[in-house]
């Protein structure tokens, strides 16, 4: 029987093994560090979100418009993520696999210390389709993964559990990196996550506010986030599947995640309730050239990118 996150038994066991690229090291157990005590998070700083914003997005043009797997431009977006953990002091790890015949690469971020027997992820996929530079789809997920990863190294968080912060390729292409990830990690250390957090998609310009509706405990902390915020949230159906969260669910993982909307179109209920424009899509420059800098609601990222960081305190406590 699947137990959900706060239920979860983690078993004792193996390392974490990745295939190292360039400069990576393998994620393992870190010298135990006393855990601090259970802290507020932080507020996440939405200018440093869009400024993470602006270099994926100046990564996209000076490289063909976009930051496509096997493209030059998801490259420079996984070393400009890996630049900023490094100097962060996260041990890293960069995954290297093959996708329709280009080499396309994971970004693993482990925070030392914690119970390496329960680790709780973060997650969001790097790569943007070719026909554009993919800002909400997904340098919004990506760089407030980011920023939450930089907000505990600044904070000097130790919390009970182990913290892994994770950034997929070849989402675009069917998940390919994510279900690399998982496969190669293998059951021992599967068992050992406590849960898998997605963020993709979190910045639409005509918002949503969407929990994942999978494992229960997960889901609670989003909800309690937003209540506190006064705001109506639902589940989300739409990307059952249809995300990074799908390998880590389908090999038992306690999943959950936010999401705050893509090509389908706002309802008049919705908008009256979230505000923004009904009759229109939540994003309209979904998979689109439009998806730049200026295809982002600040307000939602805001609201998201804390949402992230209050999660991640809140299940590692
Ligand atoms: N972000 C999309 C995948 C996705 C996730 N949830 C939904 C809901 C409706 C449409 C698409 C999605 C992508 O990476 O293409
Ligand atoms: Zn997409
Ligand atoms: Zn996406």
């Amino acid at each position: 029987m699947k137990l959900p996150f706060s239920w979860r038994a983690t078993a004792a066991g193996a390392v974490a093994v990745a295939t190292l690229v360039a400069g990576g090291s393998v994620a393992g157990a870190a010298p135990a560090a006393e855990p601090t005590a259970a802290a507020a998070a932080p507020d996440i700083p939405i200018a440093n979100v869009k400024a993470h914003l602006t270099q994926l997005q100046s990564i996209a043009t000076a490289n063909g418009g976009n930051r496509a797997h096997g493209r030059a431009g998801y490259l420079a977006s996984l070393n400009y993520v890996k630049a900023k953990l490094d100097a962060a002091g996260f041990t890293t790890t960069v995954q290297r696999f093959t996708a329709s015949g280009r080499t396309g690469y994971n970004l693993i971020a482990d925070w030392p210390g914690g119970d390496p027997n329960q680790v709780v992820m973060a997650g969001s996929h790097l790569d943007s389709v070719s026909s554009g530079p993919g800002i909400n789809d997904n340098g919004s997920g990506s760089a407030a993964v980011l920023e939450t990863a930089l907000a505990v190294a600044r904070s000097g968080h130790q919390p009970a559990k182990h913290l892994r912060f994770a950034w997929w390729g070849a989402e675009e292409l069917g998940l390919v990196g994510s279900r690399y990830y998982v496969s190669s990690l293998g059951s021992a250390n599967l068992a050992k996550i406590s849960g898998y957090l997605n963020f993709d998609m979190i910045g639409s310009p005509n918002p949503g506010y969407f929990v994942y509706d999978d494992d229960p405990v997960i889901e609670q902390t989003f909800k309690d986030y937003y209540a506190g915020l006064g705001i109506p949230t639902e589940i989300e159906t739409e990307g059952d599947g249809r995300s990074d969260h799908a390998p880590f669910k389908n090999a038992g993982v306690p999943v959950g995640g936010l999401f705050s909307g893509a090509d389908y179109r706002k309802t008049s209920t919705q908008a009256a309730k979230w505000g923004g424009t009904a009759g229109q899509p939540f994003d309209r420059c979904y998979h689109s050239s439009c998806d730049t800098t200026a295809n982002i609601n600040d307000t939602a990222l805001n609201r998201n990118s804390d949402a992230i960081a209050y999660a991640m305190w809140e299940l590692s406590q």
